[in-house]
Order: structure tokens, then sequence, then C-alpha cells
């Protein structure tokens, strides 16, 4: 078969067994519909569960669905019949391995009669979602849905046309009573605080707004097990396509680049049943609550401490970021000093090695993970990843300066320039609201920080109020002012 064949499951025969999860394998019937086909979801739950079929059999095939519009993706997936390579990228070399368990890829709208048609089937028995914090269109103070949210509107209007994570479920949900199937579980795996509580709220608010029946069938009768999902997976790029090419000598036009590392901690709560992930590695607990917590904290919030002086000082890499020895020592000090000590884990969890193994993540130089990719989405990231670490610190009187950094250099980021002039554009669900924020603000750290505490989609009134936090602010935004190299070299030299 020439180089330019494109991957197909009529070339799976061909492929080397290093180049599969294992042998074995039985095409499965779809059992999952997954929310939000991005990298994450195909380097994480498809493969653990693969490795699950593999395992332990089972029809949990995967119909992944794009809420976008954009028919690229799907199109791309269904040109190889739903399958990729997963291009793990370690210190030690490159591990190219295509993934079947994805059958189908939808888009939406396009494909709502399909969608809808797999939602009813009683083969389905979990809707997963990976579609990011925004896509929960969820009221941050309330928690509730957000009935102001344009596509919420929509749907509320035209129940049976949803293009919204909220409006979808519940069309489909209010389809399986009617026809008396017990419902499919729902499973967030989202970097949320409590993400399966989050989407249940959402869920039942949203159903609530139609039918309050409804609303009380699905409260008492949907599971929403809560998630905590970690994998580092950068966007593609043209040399995934090249190493899948070199490695499976057929075109792979939709690779996802990883880091080796996974981890996968599931509440259990499946009355419809799930796949054999614990007989492959992930974590089946009741209380998913001290690993989640541990991982948005530690893992996101240094992610994005990384993301925001990176784009103001000019690296483009989160490797690049941790070979400049400042850094490293800032993120090491903020994990030990200000971060761990508000997380309380189980006894066999040791967060010093959780936090040395995420520098030596960070620092993985064949990873080449953006900085810009994890800069978007600020107003949706800084609240569960750095807000409710701060105030945990704020009410024991602790020291939040580094925390207060990364708060202050997202501020200075949606400026949209560096240190060096270059600018950049702001990807951000509020990027206009945002904008006009910083607008307003004036050339003054002191108008700067007024404007954004009082952002109360982003900052609520109690923690907007503190003294502390603004005077730590200000103090940030006075080294950043002197640029983001140097105010982080001056808060790795702080005890
Ligand atoms: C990153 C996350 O892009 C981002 O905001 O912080 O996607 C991060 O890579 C994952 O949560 C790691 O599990």
């Amino acid at each position: 078969m020439n180089a330019k064949s494109r991957l197909c499951r009529d070339a799976l025969a061909s492929l080397k067994e290093s180049h599969v999860l294992g042998r074995g394998w039985r095409e499965p019937s779809i059992g999952i519909v997954h929310l939000g086909i991005g990298n994450f979801h195909r380097a994480h739950e498809a493969v653990y569960t693969e490795e699950a079929m593999l395992a332990a059999g089972g029809d949990w095939g995967i119909c992944g669905v794009t809420l976008q519009g954009d028919v690229t993706k799907r199109d791309a997936l269904m040109a190889q019949d739903g399958l990729y390579s997963v291009v793990e990228r370690g210190p030690d070399g490159v591990k190219t391995t295509v993934v079947r368990a994805l059958l189908e890829v939808l888009a939406m709208p396009h494909d709502r009669i399909r969608l809808f048609e797999l939602l009813a089937n009683t083969n389905v028995r979990i809707v997963s979602l990976t579609v990011t914090e925004k896509g929960y269109c969820r009221d941050p103070t309330s928690g509730d849905v957000d009935l102001a949210h344009p596509g919420v509107a929509h749907d509320l209007h035209n129940p049976d046309e949803p293009g919204t994570v909220p409006g979808i479920l519940v069309a489909a949900l209010r389809a399986r009573r009617a026809a008396g199937i017990a419902p499919f579980t729902v499973l967030s795996c989202d970097n949320l605080s409590h993400n399966g509580a989050a989407l249940r709220q959402v869920v039942c608010s949203y159903a609530s707004a139609l039918d309050t029946n409804l609303a009380a069938w699905i409260e008492r009768e949907v599971a929403f097990p809560s998630t905590m999902v970690d994998r580092i997976v950068p966007s593609t790029t043209d040399a995934d396509r090249d190493a899948a090419l070199s490695a499976l000598g057929l075109r792979d036009d939709a690779p996802v680049p990883c880091e080796p590392f996974r981890q996968w901690v599931i509440e259990d709560r499946f009355p419809a049943g799930r796949p054999a992930w614990d007989r492959v590695g992930a974590q089946l607990v009741d209380d998913v609550m001290p690993f989640e917590l541990a991982k948005l904290r530690m893992l996101n919030a240094t992610h994005s401490t990384l993301a925001y002086l990176s784009m103001l000082g000019g690296f483009a890499t989160i490797d690049e970021a941790m070979s400049f020895a400042p850094m490293r020592t800032l993120i090491h000090a903020m994990m030990t000093h200000e971060i761990a000590p508000t997380l309380t884990v189980p006894r066999t969890f040791d967060l010093m090695a959780y936090r040395d193994a995420l520098l030596a993540r960070y620092s993985n130089p064949a990873l080449k993970h953006r900085c810009a990719q994890i800069a978007m989405d600020g107003s949706q990231k800084i609240p569960p990843r750095l807000l409710g670490t701060i105030s945990a610190r704020l009410a024991r009187g602790e020291s939040i300066a580094r925390l207060a950094l990364c708060v202050a250099a997202w501020f200075v980021f949606l400026r949209g320039r560096a240190d060096d002039g270059s600018t950049f554009s702001i990807n951000d669900p509020m990027a206009a609201r945002l904008a006009s924020l910083v607008e307003s603000a004036g050339n003054t750290p002191e108008g700067l920080i007024d404007a954004m505490l009082g952002c109360r989609e982003v900052f609520d009134a109690e923690l907007a109020s503190s003294k502390t936090f603004r005077h730590e602010l200000i103090a940030a935004v006075v080294q950043l002012n002197k640029g983001a190299r140097a105010a982080i070299e001056h808060a790795a030299l702080q005890p």
C-alpha cells in the first residue's frame, strides 16, 4: 500500500502490532455518544475505552459529536472510518498508535437527526462530554443555566432543535422518558470543580425552564458522576501528521499528539453500566473531589500561570518557559507553599511527588505545548483554577503573592501586547467585555485592578472586596510593568 494511502479500516490488518492498542479487536456497536470530539477526548477517554473493550469486551463504541457547526473535523475523521493516530511524545521518543473505538463522527446542526436517533437508542448508555468550561452555558454566579446565553434562549424557544449542551441533553432525556427508555448516564470530563454536579445543575435548571416534571425526573433518575481527567494534549500540527505517516506508512489527517502520562479518576455511578475502565488503569472511586481539586489547583493553575507570564515574557511553549530557571523556581514554590497546603488528599497521595511529576511533565521537550493554547478562555479558567485557592488562603490569613501574580498576569495579558511589543488576539467567550474593561481602566495598576475586579462573571463580590487581594494584585502589576521576566525573577527570590 503506497505511502499516500489514507488510514482506513481495510488497512488495519496491515498495521504492526506496536501500532494498535492490542490484538483481538472486535468491532463493537455504539454504546457511548461523546459531545466535544476534540483532541483531548481522542487521546484520553477513547483510548481508555478501546483498551477496556480489548480487556473485557462490551459494545462501547463511540460516536463523537462536534458542536461548533464546523464539518471539517467530521469529514477528516469519517474519511478515515473514524480512525486516527495517537502520537505520544515523551523524553524517550515517539509512540504512534491507531485508535479504533471511534466509529462515527457527527457535526451539529447538520447531523441532528442522526444524533437524536443514537441518543434514543437503548444501547447508548453513556453520554460523555469534553466541551470546555464555556460549553456548559453556566451562570457563573448561581451555577444554573445562563438563561441570557443566546444559544440557551434559542433552545428554550426551539426545544426540538437544540444546539447547546443543556438543550441537547434535555431533549434527548425527554424523548427517552416519553418512550419509557431508561436514561443514559451523563459523564462530564471537563476541568470543572464538581463537574458532574455542575452539569447536573445546568441540565436540571434548563429542564425546569421547559417542564418542571421533566426536571424532577432528571433530578431523580439520571446519574451525573464526576470525574478528574488528566493528559496534556496539544493541538495537532503538521509534525504530528508527518510522524503518523512515517510510522504507519498511511496518511492520517487527524492525529492527536499527547504526553505519555494519563490519569482518570471516576465516580463509580453508572446505572446503565460502563466499560471496564478499572481494568485499564482508571480509578473508580466514591469521591473524586480530592483528586479533582488537586489537579485543578496544582496542574491547571500553574499551567495558566506559565501561560500568561510566557505570553508576556516571550516563551512560546511550556517546556521553553520551564527552561527559564526563575520560572521553574516560581512554579515549584507556588505549588509547595501556596497551593498544596490548601488540599486534603488521601494519605497515599503524595502531593510533593505529584508536584515533582508535574514539573517533569511540563519540562517534556518533545511536546511543544503552546502557551497561547492554554491562555485561551481565561474568564472561564481563572475562577475554578485559582480563585478558590486564593479565597481559602485569604480566609486563613496566608500569603497569596504567587497566585495573585497569575491573576495579574492575566489582566495584563488582556491588553493583547507582549513585553517585546508584539501583539496577540484574546480568544475568550468574554473577549469583547474584557476588552472594554481593560480599555476603560486607563494605565495605572489601580485602574486595571479595580476595573477587572468589578467583573462579576469572574470575581464574586466577597473576593473582589478583599483589600489584601487588591494590594497583592497591584504589587504584581507594578512588577509586571517592569517586564514579565523581571517579575518572574523577583517572585522567584521571595521566601
Ligand atoms: C490546559 C489543560 O489548555 C489548558 O487550559 O491547562 O488542557 C491541561 O493540559 C489538561 O487539563 C491536562 O490534563
